[in-house]
């Protein structure tokens, strides 16, 4: 059973230069692997009759079509299999009336259902939903995003069962890539996505169809991510063969007002461009255009509008390949600010998260292995309170690292680089204590990781670029800075500019 491209159908949003049947026909041709009858306002006699169409042209190629709810048209059709939501028939009775041979599918919105799921063991698949908003089906509870999502993968993971899933709603060309490569835990996986729109509302769904599925298919940027593994002497080697790349570095801030002019000066110092734009028409010119580009999202001074902006931009530099870094800013201060993160983390893929330990810790509670209820405190402001051991530092960043699919970094008097990935965890000695006096120290750590991370991503290096020995060799440079100004200083007004000339110097 191919579940990888299950179209849904709906006969409410047919463009007027086709017809329902022609459209299903094409989506088919094009490459649709499943097939969903979805009537929601249709008399029984038509719904047999649409019924055998779409069974002959699902024939023909010798895929499943499926049912949505009605069993009875189901057997009377002789159908492959039945789809059923949670106020529809309940599984294990459609399973004794369809028999054990044809397909059951079961629509599940949260952990618990997939569980009940499970515990029945009568489904062959899941549809998860809804993943993102949809106009399709506006009766939809809350939207899971890729964080949601996962969640309901770990339960499906726990059972040792064959059943599939594959996600639904507001799923289209421009996320199928996101939605697939976000979507995964160790050992589970989507078997597919389920779209409606996408294809039933398009003028050429044949065409369609075979965009969605091409772009199902990991952007390969993305591979690139996967590093080899780390040692001591790539930090020095990446540290040399980077300063010499980053005159090309221009790095896109759309950070907080407190910070702005620190980070830009931080940006210049080590001799790569800032550019502090919070103008959503321009991003696509940035991301298009610029090869050595990455783009660093920070939530301090959150707004709406900033949310708007960030996920505009989280969008763009997903589509155009380029590495986003992102600070969650005082992220576990309040549940408001936690939610703005899972907004943004839902919005696309990250490619690096840096926060101090509370910051990390506040969104290691989005990770799909948290259990409540441990470390809830942990900020007081925007500065860390959290005293955790080292161990559990690390655990906590390989959690964030695994589910986020990216490069952990922990600030502190230690700093922690993470990545599950190339299961790689390095120490790197922090700075001064005086970066705890002045503002923006950790931001423009972000800057820096920023400017080494485009001046590397640059897929015609003969050196494979390797994110996590880019962002290691950041945060050394940036530490090794502050470690020699607090040398030449004890007071944090003279500690800013003694902190950039160092930059300035070690760069040079
Ligand atoms: N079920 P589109 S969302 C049929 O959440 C359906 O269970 C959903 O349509 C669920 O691909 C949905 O156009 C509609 O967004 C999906």
């Amino acid at each position: 059973m191919d579940y990888s491209c299950y179209l849904v159908t709906d006969s409410t949003m047919i463009p007027e230069v086709s017809t329902f049947l022609k459209q299903v026909e094409l989506s088919v041709s094009g490459g649709a692997t499943i097939v969903q009858l979805r009537e929601k306002s249709i008399s029984t006699l038509d719904f047999i009759e649409r019924a055998q169409q779409v069974h002959e042209i699902t024939k023909a190629k010798n895929i499943p079509l499926i049912i949505n709810d009605r069993i009875d048209i189901a057997l009377a059709i002789n159908a492959e299999g039945v789809h059923v939501g949670q106020d529809d028939m309940p599984a294990k009775l459609a399973r004794q009336l369809i028999g054990p041979d044809k397909i059951l599918g079961v629509s599940c919105s949260n952990p618990e259902e997939v569980d009940i799921v499970c515990q029945e063991g009568v489904a062959d698949y899941i549809g998860i939903g809804t993943v993102f908003k949809t106009q399709t089906k506006t009766d939809t509870k809350a939207e899971l995003g890729p964080i949601g999502v996962r969640k309901m993968l770990q339960v499906l993971a726990r059972y040792d069962l064959s059943i599939r899933c594959v996600a639904i709603g507001g799923i289209n060309h421009n996320n199928v890539d996101n939605v697939m490569y976000q979507c995964q835990i160790p050992g589970k996986k989507l078997d597919g996505v389920a779209v409606v729109s996408c294809i039933m509302a398009k003028e050429d769904p044949l065409e369609a169809t075979i965009l969605l599925k091409n772009r199902m298919v990991q952007a390969p940027w993305r591979n690139n991510i996967v590093s080899k593994k780390f040692d001591k002497a790539a930090i020095e080697y990446h540290l040399s063969k980077t300063t010499s790349k980053l005159s090309g570095a221009l790095v896109h801030h759309i950070t907080n007002n407190v910070v702005k002019n620190f980070s830009a000066n931080v940006t210049l110092a080590i001799g790569a461009s800032p550019i502090m734009s919070e103008l959503a028409e321009e991003y696509e010119e940035f991301a298009s255009k610029v090869d050595h580009i990455a783009l660093v999202l920070n939530m301090g001074t959150p707004t709406y509008l900033m949310m708007e902006t960030f996920i505009k931009a989280i969008q763009v530099y997903n589509k155009y390949g380029k590495h986003i870094i992102f600070d969650p800013v005082a992220g576990g201060a309040t549940s408001a600010r936690l939610e703005c993160c899972k907004l943004l983390l839902n919005a696309g893929q990250i490619s690096v998260i840096k926060g101090n330990v509370g910051e990390i810790s506040a969104i290691r509670k989005l990770t799909s292995t948290y259990v409540s209820g441990s470390n809830e405190s942990l900020m007081r402001g925007v500065d860390s309170i959290a005293e955790i051991p080292e161990a559990e530092i690390i655990r906590i960043g390989q959690e964030v690292s695994q589910d986020f699919r990216c490069v952990v970094v922990i600030t502190g008097s230690t700093n922690y680089v993470i990545d599950e990935f190339s299961n790689n965890v390095v120490k790197i000695q922090g700075g001064s204590a005086l970066m705890g006096r002045i503002t923006g120290s950790g931001c423009s750590l972000g800057s820096t990781i920023g400017s080494f991370v485009a001046a590397r991503a640059d897929s015609s290096d003969d050196d494979q670029f390797n994110i996590f020995e880019a962002v290691a060799s950041a945060v050394e440079l940036y530490n090794l800075a502050g470690r020699l100004a607090s040398k030449e200083c004890s007071t944090p007004g003279t500690f800013v500019p003694k902190m950039l000339d160092f930059l300035y110097l070690l760069t040079k």
